[in-house]
């Protein structure tokens, strides 16, 4: 049996990540997968969950940087993994991420070449080599996107940016999938059961090939 591995979920907003997530895990569940956990970023402890709440909110006449913003964004991803995904990969049980530092460079990187760079330095200083064994990423247009949030009753400070800015983060995120190894690409357009049949076909080949 397959043991720790590091799943992560990335995509713009409102593309299915986390109904994904919980489907990942139920698939490994079935799979006789037993010691599964779910993260998200940022989140998922006390701090970065704090964090998360500081990123989206918006502050009056205090707008923040696109350095603080990518900062916040690595003290939770740092406190998550440190604290939570590594001990528990040592342990041999998997971890499902909601996001990882994939949407760094998507969110963050598209802004400048100099922001990826920052990224690149961030992402090695911290995390070295450890690296996600599996990303999906759920591809939607940003106008499906659009439609899918704005049914909210209200947006956060990120979501309230424009199509540009996700048509824009989509293209980072499809530049990324395609210079990694280990990245599936899923239409994530579909209806929810046909992405979550895509997501299962494509994970069991993945198991298979890895055993
Ligand atoms: N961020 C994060 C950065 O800028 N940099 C970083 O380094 C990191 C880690 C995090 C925010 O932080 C930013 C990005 C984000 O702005 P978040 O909550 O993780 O916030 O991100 P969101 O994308 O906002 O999460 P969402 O909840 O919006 O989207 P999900 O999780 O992708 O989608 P989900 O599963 O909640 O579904 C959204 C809605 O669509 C429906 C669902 O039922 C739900 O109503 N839906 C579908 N409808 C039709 N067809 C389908 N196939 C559907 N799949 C889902």
């Amino acid at each position: 049996m397959m043991r720790n591995k590091f799943i992560v979920v990335e995509g713009i907003e409102g593309s299915g990540k986390t109904t994904a997530v919980m489907h990942i895990k139920n698939i490994l569940m079935d799979f006789g997968i037993r010691n599964v956990i779910s993260v998200r970023e940022p989140g998922s402890t006390a701090l970065a969950e704090e964090i998360r709440c500081l990123v989206k909110k918006k502050f009056n006449n205090d707008l923040i940087t696109i350095n603080t913003e990518l900062l916040l964004m690595y003290a939770a991803r740092t406190q998550l993994i440190e604290s939570i995904v590594k001990p528990r990969l040592k342990k041999g049980d998997w971890v499902i991420g909601d996001r990882h530092y994939f949407s760094s460079y998507a969110y963050q990187g598209t802004f400048s070449k100099s922001i990826k760079k920052k990224i690149s330095i961030l992402q090695s200083m911290f995390f070295g080599s450890f690296k996600p064994n599996l990303t999906f990423f759920l591809n939607i247009s940003p106008y499906t996107s659009m439609k899918r949030i704005k049914k909210r009753t209200s947006l956060d400070r990120i979501e309230m940016n424009n199509i540009d800015f996700f048509s824009k983060v989509r293209l980072e995120y499809l530049k990324l999938v395609n210079k990694h190894s280990n990245c599936i690409i899923i239409d994530a357009e579909k209806k929810k059961n046909e992405v979550h049949k895509e997501i299962k076909t494509k994970l069991y080949t993945w198991i298979k090939n890895y055993e």
